[in-house]
């Protein structure tokens, strides 16, 4: 058998594949980073018919080591469909089994975005008539960072942005944005109401780099990038510091930065209850937004991290510093690594379509609430 991990977010370390019952692997850290949990390698020669089985041998030494509790690997065979495969976690590892039907399987942490599917996202946003590239900032490694304008129609419209996959293994971000861009090509009523009162601001991926290195969590300086927002650098996190200029320029009403979850098996959000300037207007902006989705979507609020102390929130990450320096409704969304366990869903758990089902019930909740941003 031959395993592989020399493509766009490949990650593994082969220890020993003579064993195609046996497979021992191992994920390697991040880009100077002692971060590592992100996987995603393929697998060739594999006998249809015979059971193979993995073991990831360092995943009790990864990021979030409780995570992999409860989770199953994901698997496919053409790139598409990917599929949930038996998994267990102990002290051993992390082992998931595959009874063969072809020769080559792809298995990785969560369904992969890739940076080709990232450039066609692009040819289809810029190809609908409201939607500009408004600037184009640089990643470390010289990778595109596009701010996407999307014109609406207000005189005075308000300013709405939302960016994606500052952590580069949570691949589930850029796959949100893509529902959120393939519905504003399907004018319908709801996003004729959102564009009547707000533009948008869309940043589809923050960290290019890592997400094509097979990083979890950091750039390729081997930075978090949400951990950057209070003091961003050219040097460790430009992608940072474009983002904020351009906010700096345009202004900012309503911020929410898409990320996912290794260990919390449901869809929820983070806000800025700890902010220094958290008002009781912000508190009621957030929970309508939050009442709102839990009727129409797979979201929820029952788990979730816990709430900030009042003015003990840290202004490094993205959705505290926007917040706090904009005085708008910030989150953090969450998407599970796992599955969204009020609705779950056996054969795949969570996934890219979910995801692209999220953006849209994240737009009609906004188109309800833009004219409250401010
Ligand atoms: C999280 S955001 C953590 C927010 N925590 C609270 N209490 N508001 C991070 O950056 O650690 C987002 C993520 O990693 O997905
Ligand atoms: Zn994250």
């Amino acid at each position: 058998m031959q395993i592989r991990s020399d493509f766009d977010s490949g990650n593994i370390q082969v220890l020993d594949a003579s064993d195609p019952g046996r497979v021992r692997l191992a994920i390697r850290k991040d880009f100077a980073s002692d971060h590592f949990q992100w996987f995603h390698f393929l697998a060739e020669g594999l006998t249809p018919g015979q059971t193979h089985r993995f073991t990831l041998e360092n995943a009790p030494q990864s990021s979030y080591k409780n995570a992999w509790t409860g989770y199953r690997a994901v698997a496919s065979y053409d790139g598409a469909d990917w599929f949930r495969v038996p998994t267990t976690y102990d002290e051993g590892g992390l082992h998931f089994e595959l009874l063969a039907e072809r020769t080559s399987v792809r298995f990785a942490y969560f369904e992969p975005y890739s940076r080709a599917r990232h450039a066609q996202l692009l040819v289809k946003a810029l190809a609908l008539p409201n939607v500009e590239l408004l600037a184009c900032g640089s990643s470390l490694q010289g990778r595109e960072l596009p701010l996407l304008h999307v014109r609406g129609t207000a005189a005075a419209p308000r300013k709405v942005w939302l960016i994606a996959q500052q952590h580069p293994g949570e691949h589930m971000a850029e796959w949100y944005m893509e529902g959120l861009i393939e519905r504003l090509g399907q004018d319908d009523d709801e996003l004729r109401a959102l564009l009547a009162q707000a533009d948008l601001y869309l940043v589809p991926n923050m960290n290019p780099d890592g997400a094509f290195l097979g990083n979890l969590r950091t750039n390729a300086a081997g930075q978090d990038l949400n951990r950057a927002w209070q003091a961003p650098s050219a040097e460790r996190s430009p992608e940072v510091l474009f983002v904020q200029q351009q906010m700096a320029a345009i202004g900012v009403d309503c911020f929410l930065d898409i990320h996912g979850d290794e260990e919390i098996p449901h869809v929820f959000t983070a806000g800025c209850e700890g902010n220094p300037g958290f008002t009781a207007r912000l508190e009621a902006l957030e929970q309508e937004f939050r009442q709102r989705l839990m009727a129409i979507g797979e979201f929820q609020v029952a788990h979730g991290y816990p709430r900030d102390q009042p003015g003990q929130a840290n202004l490094a990450l993205a959705c505290n510093w926007v917040g706090q320096t904009y005085d708008c409704l910030a989150y953090t969304v969450e998407m599970p690594f796992k599955d969204h366990d009020d609705s779950p869903q056996p054969r795949t758990g969570w996934n890219g379509a979910r995801s692209k089902r999220l953006a849209r019930d994240v737009l009609t909740v906004l188109a309800a609430m833009a004219g409250k941003l401010r």
